[in-house]
């Protein structure tokens, strides 16, 4: 799949998991998600973001990776399920504090809402996930209703986007 339609998936977590805090957990499930054979071509930066809806919930650390597969979205939704139960995902009621959060956001051009609903819904919504879209695909346009990335971050809240602060880069290992 080409960077221009590509396949897109938004990490999450706003819990400690057994390898550390949240973004150590999200550097862990790359590399899990990795070693399960999915190539990550682009990784945006770590954002800290408030919980949503607001909450006295831990804040979460959000980031978005590009990747390439040829999987299905059903196969690689799959996968990042069991990706999410082996970092302790426990499901319960929606919007639950989570130690680790994988998420199908767009899969190439496929819009479907099937059992698999792809793009994610709710995306359009989100400062904490179109802010770092923007970082690993900037050219991106919804394939729903080929609205442009930069159109939907201007329709964000001004306070959502300002909310959303990126993390100083890691270092490798660090
Ligand atoms: N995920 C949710 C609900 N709320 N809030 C933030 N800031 N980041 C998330 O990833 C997030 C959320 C459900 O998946
Ligand atoms: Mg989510
Ligand atoms: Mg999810």
């Amino acid at each position: 799949m080409t960077s221009a339609a590509p396949i897109l998936i938004a990490l999450g977590a706003n819990l400690p998991s057994r390898f550390g805090g949240p973004a150590e957990t999200l550097e862990a499930a790359l590399a899990e998600v990795a070693a399960r054979g999915v190539r990550v071509a682009a990784l945006s930066r770590f954002y800290r973001t408030p919980p949503w809806p607001p909450s006295d919930q831990p804040w979460y650390v959000n980031a978005v990776a590009r990747v390439e597969t040829d999987l299905s979205a059903p196969a690689l939704l799959a996968l990042l399920h069991a990706v999410e139960e082996a970092f302790g995902r426990v499901r319960s009621v929606p919007n639950a504090p989570r130690p680790l959060d994988l998420d199908l956001i767009a899969h190439g051009t496929l819009v479907c809402d099937g059992n698999v609903v792809v793009p994610h819904p709710r995306l359009q919504d989100r400062a904490f996930v179109l802010l770092p879209l923007r970082d690993v695909a900037p050219d991106w346009a919804d394939p729903r209703d080929g609205h442009p990335l930069d159109r939907l971050i201007a329709g964000l809240p001004a306070a959502d986007i300002a909310a959303c602060e990126p993390l100083p880069e890691r270092s490798p290992g660090g």
